[in-house]
């Protein structure tokens, strides 16, 4: 058996021990409330879901197992699958064991190719991710193994198949994405002696002659990786993979949340952003002029684009690290220092701004990354969702493949109409 293989079999018979110990102690006891603010409202506060892989706190952010942000950000995207999916970092062996098997399956057939070469030219490079993975849906081994007939408490186990099979296609597929719709569509080759994101950045070919631009990749590969259960993304993948739909449908769904304005393509609409501040006052822009800017904007119904979270309550400890990544690396790009100066001004815009009302001021992963990413030389913002999805892949894996071996079922939550609130109300209508 795989590391990874075991590692995950054995932290799904610790997690189980956990589940039947918190059923002992009150499969019946109440952990959250719903209001009827909340059956409006987007569900926002209710504990419903168990995810596993990893915790957003509102004050410390994201958590994988023991990890805090600052404590894994320095690790390659390989050992932050593992630990998603095992709980644990793996052993030096073990990665480049893990890292060989995803290079031995790195090889995206040419169909996928035929397909993405013949859309439309302005097709959404979110779109030809997600249709990308979705062709290869009849490639699934779970599918194929469940038509023969399996039995349930090893789903997981072709689950897992699944998931390498596809994490070990995305940096060609995410490369020959890029390349296809803002290149020349020559194809640059998977190289097996690079790693996952080394992969990636060599397969795109923006050239990178101090390596600044690999290493920022690193860290956006795994700043992006997963962040808990009830996001939009990985929820509807999860859903999804709880009809046993597949994991290629059910990556394809969490794609197609992910490139929502109000979800991952917020880092998009971020630079576009900065981008027109620079166009329009420069990165000279006094802190005056800035805040009457953001003011403008937001007084035109818009939102500022990076800022506020459904759960974080403090500054996202991910756009902190990219912060820290643009100081020591790219302080003087007029992208970072506009970014630098929102940051400055906008939280305390947004806090007095709709009387108090939006509950988080402070800005999320996605009002930094943009501006580094163009700094160094990738500077088609409407790729740049494909990278946070290529990440996230990941924790949309880890979830379904721990959540198929803990042999949860189909997801569904009951809904109720207007009507049912008003009789259970006893309000008659006026
Ligand atoms: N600018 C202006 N208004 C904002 C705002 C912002 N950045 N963030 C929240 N608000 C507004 C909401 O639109 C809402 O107004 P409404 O009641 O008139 O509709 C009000 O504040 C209350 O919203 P909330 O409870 O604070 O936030 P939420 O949980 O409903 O939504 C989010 C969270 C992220 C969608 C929202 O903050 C937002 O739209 N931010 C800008 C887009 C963004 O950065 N998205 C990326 C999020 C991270 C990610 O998934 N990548």
């Amino acid at each position: 058996m795989s590391s990874i293989k075991e590692g995950i079999h054995d932290h799904l018979i610790e997690l189980q021990e956990e589940i039947d110990c918190i059923f002992t102690a009150g499969r019946n006891t109440k952990v959250s409330e719903v209001n009827i603010g909340q059956i409006y409202g987007g569900m926002r506060g209710v504990v419903a879901l168990a995810c596993n892989t990893s915790y957003v706190d509102p004050y410390s952010g994201l958590h994988i197992g023991d990890y805090t942000t600052d404590n894994f950000s320095h690790k390659l995207p390989e050992e932050i699958f593992f630990l998603l999916s095992t709980g644990k970092f793996p052993e030096a062996e073990s990665l480049a064991e893990f890292q060989n098997d995803l290079n031995q399956r790195a090889q995206v057939p040419q169909y996928v190719w035929d397909v993405l070469r013949n859309l439309p030219r302005d097709t959404h490079p979110m779109t030809m991710l997600s249709l990308g993975i979705l062709s290869m849906e009849n490639e699934s081994v779970f599918k194929r193994e469940y038509q023969k007939g399996i039995e349930k408490r090893n789903y997981w186990k072709y689950t897992l198949e699944d998931a390498l099979n596809i994490l070990a296609k995305l940096p060609s597929l995410a490369a020959g994405i890029y390349r296809i719709r803002f290149g020349n569509g020559v194809l640059i080759a998977h190289d097996s002696k690079l790693d996952w994101s080394g992969n990636l950045v060599h397969m795109l070919g923006i050239p990178d002659g101090d390596k600044s631009f690999a290493d920022l990749m690193r860290l956006y590969l795994v700043l992006h990786c997963d962040h808990e259960g009830g996001n939009v993304s990985a929820f509807t993948s999860r859903v999804v993979n709880s009809a046993l739909s597949d994991l290629y449908y059910a990556v394809s769904a969490g794609l197609n949340g992910l490139a929502g304005p109000l979800h991952g393509l917020a880092n998009q609409e971020c630079l576009q952003f900065i981008l027109k501040i620079d166009e329009q006052l420069s990165d000279q822009v006094s802190e005056e002029e800035l805040k009457a800017y953001v003011l403008d904007v937001l007084d035109s119904g818009k939102v500022i684009p990076g800022y506020g979270h459904a759960v974080l309550r403090v500054t996202d400890p991910r756009f902190t690290a990219f912060m820290k990544f643009g100081e020591e690396n790219c302080s003087n790009s007029s992208c970072f220092k506009i970014a630098k100066k929102l940051f400055s001004v906008v939280p305390d815009i947004l806090k007095n701004y709709k009387e108090g009302k939006i509950a988080n001021p402070y800005p999320n992963v996605d009002a930094m990354s943009g501006s580094l990413l163009h700094h160094f030389g990738l500077k088609q913002f409407d790729y740049y969702t494909v990278l946070f999805g290529v990440s996230r892949v990941m924790g949309f894996c880890a979830q379904n493949i721990l959540a198929q071996g803990l042999g949860q079922p189909i997801i569904r939550p009951k809904s109720v109409t207007n009507k049912w609130v008003l009789e259970n109300l006893a309000v008659k209508k006026k």
